[in-house]
């Protein structure tokens, strides 16, 4: 079963809508097998972000995620990555269809609420960054013959 690391960014903390968009996502049959609260430093945000390192926008970006606390989550679910960033979103809330996380709460590139892991193989990485393989917690739920056909 595929895995995605979503975090629930600081502009998200601090509108008070970690509960909404957590929800949306585990509404949508996604099942949390890890979560924390935690406040990134400048070292793990240029870690997470590596791929934008010397972009224009790359220091707003680690001032922005570093900026207050986040909660960082491990969804688990059939192509949770892909099911994962279609329920966030386009990257641009401008762009971002309504009825997606970021089309319907934001309005801007630089405060769009939430990341999602963009590949399986990323997801992998980015969860071994804020998670030990011990803090991924692997379990049944009733009601996932429901969700997931087989
Ligand atoms: P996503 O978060 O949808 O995976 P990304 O990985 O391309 O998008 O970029 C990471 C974050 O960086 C994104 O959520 C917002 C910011 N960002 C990306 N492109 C930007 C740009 N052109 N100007 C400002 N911020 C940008
Ligand atoms: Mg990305």
């Amino acid at each position: 079963m595929e895995r995605t690391l979503v975090l629930v960014k600081p502009d998200a903390m601090q509108r008070g809508l970690a509960g909404e968009i957590i929800s949306r996502l585990e509404r949508r049959g996604l099942k949390i097998v890890a979560m924390k609260m935690i406040q990134m430093d400048a070292a793990l945000a240029k870690r997470h972000y590596a791929i934008h390192r010397g972009k224009p926008f790359f220091e707003k970006l680690v001032a922005y995620i570093t900026s207050a606390p986040i909660i960082a989550a491990v969804f688990e679910g059939p192509r949770a990555v892909d099911v994962a960033r279609k329920t966030m979103g386009e990257t641009d809330p401008a762009g971002a269809a309504a009825g997606t996380i970021r089309g319907d709460l934001s309005v801007e590139i630089g405060r769009n609420l939430v990341h999602g892991s963009d590949s399986p193989e990323n997801a992998e990485e980015e969860i071994e960054l804020f998670f030990s393989p011990q803090e991924v917690i692997s379990y049944e739920r009733e009601i996932d013959r429901w969700i997931i056909e087989s």
